[in-house]
């Protein structure tokens, strides 16, 4: 989506841009944040790609994550709160998107099967299947975009004796809510987003007990009374698990928070990204133009602090590279550079050296761009700010706000604090309950009526 809205605002600018075609393998866009109820297979038969989960809210704050060319207040026409929830997300992205009539280029419902690089031609043939008429066809392309994201294939480790667990058991990518865990023990394996997020909400819906288990080291927030976190799985024996301190426990729930890998089935392994989820993957020129051949690009290649806008970043630089502007250097010169931002890289040892390690990437891009800066200091700062206010409380950290780097535009407290809020609707997120007055009915029964 962001390089779709990169073609169109050079094309809104009197560029010429060249003819674009983009496979989505889902119905609708929004890729991670295009909820499914689905988990495994989806109705054509393919993977499912997104890992959301129904309830889900942002777990960063939103003036992280804001476009520099379409704000909130742009989308909203008026202030919202700093974590809002995934429809709310979803939206605004979508929302983008639709005002730049960019829908036109979109070939949903269609799956990329193979794409192969023609050294003489310097093309790509990209097949694809149609999945509604099943039919296979293949074009010929002068660029390939991999927009397909690395958090849609689990990394599902196996645990001595797991075979023999009876209770729910699913990866957190097949995760929808966790609603069914009240009054359930709730076991979480991993130390990372997705344990800590999926434990907030199991606890949220009341789990009779959370625990997460890590492999290297703990998260070590202040959690509530009847949520702790244990060393690493030994080993299952039914429904006991056994924990390398000694320890054990029964659990009617497990959740294998451990991650995911890039897998990119619809290309050959020389143009396959191979990489650990990391800041800067080894083979990316700039984050984004692979090594092996500098036709082809990643977006969100990268392990994320910043999401939309550094998506955006690397879009309007990709586009700017297509459209000639831009020039990818000589081998030599492309794996110097990266050689650099790599040792950078290997030598971070904190998250926050990592935080403004992505900041300054973002910069690096935007500054070859017309893409509009913005105040990526001061975006660190308010991630450090997150940080803070997530160690001071993990069940709160969602009720604060900030302000907006890119408007100027205070944040405004949600009517509901997110440990009361059970319906995670944008209908609900954007009424004003406050205005809301407690009606009793005659029969005794009571309900929600909102004053004129
Ligand atoms: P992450 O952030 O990649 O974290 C994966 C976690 O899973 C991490 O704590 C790993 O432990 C743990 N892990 C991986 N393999 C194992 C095994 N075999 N046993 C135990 N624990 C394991 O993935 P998330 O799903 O939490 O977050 C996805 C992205 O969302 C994240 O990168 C952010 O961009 C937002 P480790 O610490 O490596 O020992």
């Amino acid at each position: 989506m962001a390089q779709l809205r990169a073609f169109e605002s050079a094309r809104e600018n009197g560029r010429e841009v060249p003819e674009i075609v983009c496979f989505e393998k889902q119905e609708d866009w929004g890729g991670q944040w295009n909820f499914s109820w689905r988990t495994g297979i989806d109705g054509n038969g393919e993977p499912v790609h997104s890992s959301m989960y129904r309830n889900l809210w942002s777990n960063g704050p939103k003036e992280a994550l804001e476009f520099a060319e379409y704000t909130f207040d742009e989308h909203f026409g008026r202030a919202i709160s700093s974590y809002p929830p995934r429809a709310v997300l979803w939206d605004y992205i979508s929302g983008r998107v639709e005002h730049s009539d960019v829908k036109k280029y979109v070939r949903f419902n269609t799956s990329v099967r193979w794409v192969q690089y023609d050294e003489e031609t310097q093309k790509f043939t990209v097949t694809v299947e149609d999945l509604i008429n099943r039919t296979t066809e293949s074009s010929e392309f002068d660029h390939v975009i991999v927009g397909s994201g690395h958090f849609s294939f689990p990394n599902v480790p196996e645990f001595a004796g797991i075979e023999t667990y009876p209770g729910s058991l699913r990866h957190a990518h097949d995760f929808r809510g966790a609603e069914s865990f009240a009054d359930k023990d709730v076991l979480l394996i991993g130390a990372s987003y997705s344990a800590e997020d999926i434990g907030v909400q199991s606890y949220k819906m009341g789990a009779r007990s959370v625990t997460l288990s890590y492999r290297t080291q703990a998260m070590g927030f202040d959690w509530p009374e009847g949520m702790r976190e244990v060393p690493l799985v030994e080993r299952f024996d039914g429904s006991t698990v056994h924990f390398s301190d000694g320890t054990s426990g029964e659990y009617d729930a497990v959740v294998l928070c451990t991650g995911y890998l890039h897998h990119y089935p619809f290309l050959p392994s020389d143009l396959a990204l191979d990489s650990p989820n990391c800041i800067y993957p080894a083979t990316l020129y700039r984050g984004v133009v692979a090594e092996s051949n500098d036709k082809l690009f990643y977006l969100g290649a990268q392990d994320q602090w910043f999401t939309f806008n550094m998506f955006d970043a690397q879009a309007w630089y990709v586009r700017d590279v297509i459209l000639g502007d831009i020039t990818v250097p000589n081998q030599e010169a492309q794996e110097a550079h990266m050689a650099t931002w790599l040792a950078r890289a290997d030598a971070i040892t904190t998250a926050t050296e990592e935080i403004q390690f992505q900041a300054d990437y973002i910069r690096d891009l935007i500054e070859m761009t017309d893409y509009p800066m913005f105040d990526l200091d001061e975006v660190v700062r308010i991630f450090l700010e997150w940080k803070a206010d997530k160690r001071s409380n993990i069940l709160g950290y969602r009720d604060e706000v900030y302000t907006s780097v890119m408007t100027g535009t205070m944040a405004v407290v949600h009517h509901t604090p997110w440990l009361a809020e059970l319906d995670d609707s944008i209908e609900r997120y954007l009424s004003e309950p406050e205005n809301d007055v407690q009606a009793v009915l005659n029969d005794g029964e009571s309900v929600l009526e909102s004053k004129p």
